[in-house]
């Protein structure tokens, strides 16, 4: 096993040179939590409400600030203050695709402005090592952490492969901004070559395709428990969405408070499994 699955998150957070990969270590292992709640409701009342019911159970809150319908720039105040309120992170799910330049302006400018708000932000590696250039150039001197999707959880996936190999010698070639990957695995030691020494990469993983209850839905989606993800593949953070909110109209705030206790504790009780 490498050294950085058998770990502690609190031995991890000590020697991790990313502002924003260290707070997040620091988080899970203060808040006994590698949970992350993907708020993916469109209502800015609903979204804020969420949060702040699940709170005080995750380390991180993942948002897709876009499908917001009703969004003003004073939401991100309340969002912050929730955060500094609850003690979590946060991550726009912004999957950024393009060239560095577009990218750059995508991250730093627009209605959302992502960077001056989101700790954590991810990226497709499809375009090439230029995307991770051009969002460093706006995030790094902000202290922030970049991950890029490594892997999917929807069925058919063309991240597998070559493909996820290159996406982890990118990250490897970036680490001083890239924190780690959206993957169904750890990547530690993928596409090094025999030469390279690879035992001191410290690279988070963050797993969507996350349930108790459903093993995915109607589009594609695939889930696995938190044993699978955080046990027997070796990820760090847990990212649920629907299995915390539901997926019926309207929500049951009551009912989101059990669920996210629940998958901390179960996000929880794998790790202690994983590290013995
Ligand atoms: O491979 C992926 C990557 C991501 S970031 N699969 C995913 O599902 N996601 C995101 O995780 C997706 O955009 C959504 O916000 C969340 C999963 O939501 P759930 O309701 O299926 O748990």
């Amino acid at each position: 096993m490498s050294s950085s699955q058998t770990q502690t998150y609190a031995q991890r957070a000590a020697k991790h040179p990313n502002p924003s990969a260290k707070a997040l270590l620091d988080t899970i292992e203060r808040k006994k939590s590698n949970l992350c709640v993907s708020v993916d409701v469109t209502k800015g009342d609903e979204f804020l409400n969420v949060i702040d019911v699940v709170g005080p159970y995750v380390c991180l809150i993942k948002t897709h600030v876009d499908i917001i319908e009703d969004f003003e720039t004073s939401l991100i105040e309340k969002l912050q203050a929730l955060s500094a309120k609850h003690d979590f992170l946060i991550f726009e799910d912004r999957k950024f695709a393009d060239i560095g330049n577009t990218v750059a302006l995508q991250y730093s400018s627009g209605v959302h402005k992502i960077a001056t708000w989101s700790h954590i932000t991810n990226a497709h590696p499809v375009p090439g090592p230029s995307i991770v250039t051009g969002l460093a150039s706006v995030g790094k001197p902000l202290g922030r952490g970049l991950l890029l999707l490594a892997e999917m959880s929807t069925k058919g996936s063309l991240a597998t492969g070559t493909y996820t190999e290159e996406a982890v010698r990118m990250a490897r070639a970036h680490s001083d901004f890239v924190i780690g990957f959206i993957a169904q695995r750890r990547m530690d030691g993928v596409g090094a070559s025999a030469a390279q020494s690879v035992v001191d990469e410290d690279f988070l993983i963050l797993t969507p395709g996350v349930g108790l209850d459903s093993r995915g839905d109607s589009m594609g989606q695939q889930y696995r428990t938190p044993k699978e993800v955080v046990t027997e593949s070796g990820c760090d953070v847990i990212i649920v969405g629907r299995g915390i909110y539901g997926t019926g109209n309207g929500i049951d705030i009551q009912a989101v408070q059990t669920q996210a206790e629940r998958y901390r504790a179960a996000g929880w009780a794998a790790y202690l499994d994983r590290i013995g």
